[in-house]
């Protein structure tokens, strides 16, 4: 007898009609298979799904050109349907179930002839957690292929361990016809079902990303009382050799890999990484927060990465120990057959084809790469992954930091008085928007612990949900803001950042480790300057005090906005948020 799985591949193939159907078994052979497919046989517009890059310099590496529509997240297109609109909230486009599987019926119909169907099984999260979840995602690119065996636990076994239950997530993915206008990124939080057609990129695509492992699965934490989180987890070593562990949201492309793989400047001080993007967050038995990346690659902005700001995702890139490692819509150095971007160490090479794969000039006023392109890595290729990244259970987070991209106003870290205060200071986060999504770059956007485009109900209830998830907890993390991005009046970032984010990271480990004080402000608690680790670095005093200053007039612009964005969730918004949003404006007034 059929097991739900044949079922339901069988169902998804009689609508989409490929011509063969392929389970994938997770292994290296068949990854080097794919690749070969991709460079012969299967075409995007008529050109090779791969390029072989130059493997004495990277190996196992290819570069990938997405059609020229697709190259970002399109939020516009993506969708949860719930019966009603109210659980899906003001932060989702909402569309009823019966009425979206009618129009995705009908553009799915025979959307794979002439196509291979792969079928591929993968878990998120380690096979042996409790915390992980089996899946099942069928798609027709083999570029989806490959990207999510290096993102995910993929492996045949998953079929077996799902055998004839239907406890498994399902994601349909078809490139269809790239068309924008036939492109949707639908939602079935109740069905664990995503339905995604009309892309090729990432964050459409690769179904175990936001769609499973946010926007589901945020579903699934809310009914089940855990959290599902758009968070880097680290491990950070102090020079006794004491790990502290902490967790921190940023919206996409705000420098999280980054933050994930730390080069630090001060000594004794390393940081390990266990994920870049993702966190699944649960109450363990002994009161503490646990953390497990449920991915097992990175999906990083390539622009901007170098030996100087990220030296470990050079060695990642270059590793080739799990192979292959994927470059898409970055430039390519034709004189050298090596991938090339902006940002990168060495000179601007003389013959390079930007990103479409046109000869490109520097005169030309265009970037070479894509502001979006990216590179998928795994996670196995890292210098810095921590020995814990394996360890089913998780491990525990003393410290939850929100950050985002903000020119003005937010100082460089705060504390928040507790809980509750933590909860609130997430939820009025902001951040200037980024090329990560496809909308108008640099524009402010309240965005929820940089779960805007990814929390998949309505998040009133999603604040509501982490108020209870601290009554859960008898150690729970301290909770932090920080900012990077504060710029002097000529517009230049004051902080330097990168390796330097570790003397805020220090802080913030005294910090739980109750090794230093702090001054009270209206927004939360904020370093005595003299706790600061500043050695080496030539900020000017004045601009020093920007980074920790509360502005209490540029303030009552930013609560008078926060208040119009919490006033969009309506009976939905919890009381406790509403008491702190109050407290916070009676402080600033005093
Ligand atoms: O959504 S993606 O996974 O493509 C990248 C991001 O926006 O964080
Ligand atoms: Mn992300």
């Amino acid at each position: 007898m059929a097991t739900a799985v044949e079922k339901w591949v069988e169902e998804q193939a009689k609508l989409t009609k490929p011509d063969k159907i392929y389970w994938c078994d997770g292994s290296a052979e068949e990854a080097e298979r794919l690749i070969e497919v991709g460079m012969h046989q299967e075409k995007i517009d008529n050109e090779p799904v791969f390029y072989p890059l130059n493997h004495n310099f990277w190996p196992g590496a290819y570069l990938h050109r997405s059609h020229s529509t697709d190259v970002a997240r399109t939020e516009h297109l993506t969708y949860v349907c719930y019966l009603d609109k109210e659980t899906a909230g003001p932060n989702n486009n909402w569309m009823d179930p019966h009425k979206a599987k009618e129009l995705l019926t009908r553009l799915s119909d025979g959307c794979m002839r002439g196509r291979t169907m792969y079928v591929l099984s993968y878990m998120m999260g380690h096979p042996q957690s409790p915390y992980a979840k089996a899946c099942i995602q069928l798609t027709d690119s083999c570029y989806v292929a490959v990207s999510m065996r290096i993102m995910t636990r993929m492996h045949k076994d998953v079929v077996k361990k799902i055998g004839n239950s239907d406890n498994f997530l399902k994601g349909f993915h078809s490139i269809g016809d790239l068309h924008p206008d036939r492109r949707f990124i639908m939602h079935f939080p109740n069905e664990h079902f995503v339905w995604s057609i009309g892309s090729g990129y990432g964050g459409n695509a690769l179904l175990g990303k936001k769609c499973f492992s946010l926007r589901i699965a945020s579903w699934l934490g809310f009914n089940e009382g855990w959290l599902a989180e758009h968070m880097v987890i680290v491990g950070i070593e102090d020079p006794s050799g004491n790990v502290t562990y902490v967790a921190a949201a940023m919206p996409s492309a705000c420098g999280k890999t980054n933050l994930a793989m730390l080069a630090s400047v001060l000594p004794g001080y390393k940081v390990w990484t266990l994920g870049d993007d993702i966190a699944w967050l649960n109450a363990g038995e002994d009161g503490r927060l646990y953390a497990i990346n449920p991915e097992a690659g990175f999906f990083g902005v390539a622009p901007g990465t170098s030996l100087k700001t990220n030296p470990n995702m050079m060695r990642t890139l270059k590793s080739g120990f799990f192979s292959p490692t994927l470059f898409t819509n970055t430039a390519l150095n034709k004189d050298v057959n090596e991938p090339w971007w902006e940002g990168l160490d060495g000179d601007v090479p003389k013959n390079l084809l930007d990103w479409e794969g046109n000869n490109w000039d520097i005169s030309c006023g265009k970037k070479a790469a894509h502001p979006n392109s990216r590179f998928t890595v795994s996670l196995y290729n890292c210098p810095t992954l921590s020995r814990d990244f394996d360890n089913p259970k998780g491990v525990p987070i003393s410290a939850i930091i929100f950050g985002g991209r903000r020119t003005h106003l937010i100082p460089l870290v705060t504390e928040a008085f507790n809980w509750q205060n933590g909860v609130f200071l997430g939820a009025r986060g902001g951040s200037e928007t980024t090329a990560a999504a496809t909308h108008k770059e640099g524009v402010l956007r309240r965005d929820p612990m940089a779960m805007l485009p990814f929390c998949g109900y309505n998040m009133g209830n999603y604040f509501k949900h982490w108020l209870n998830m601290g009554k859960k907890l008898s150690l729970p993390p301290k909770i932090f803001s920080v900012n990077w991005f504060r710029a002097d009046a000529e517009g230049k970032f004051i902080w330097p950042g990168f390796s330097d984010n570790i003397r805020v990271l220090k802080w913030i480990v005294d910090r739980v480790n109750n090794r230093v004080g702090a001054q009270k402000t209206p927004i939360g608690f904020m370093p005595h300057l003299k706790d600061l680790n500043l050695e080496g670095l030539n900020i000017p005093e004045n601009d020093l005090r920007k980074l920790t200053e509360v502005d209490v007039g540029e303030w009552h612009g930013e609560i008078k906005e926060i208040k119009d964005f919490l006033d969009k969730f309506g009976r939905n918004m919890p009381d406790e948020i509403w008491q702190e949003y109050n407290a916070l404006a009676a402080h600033l007034k005093e």
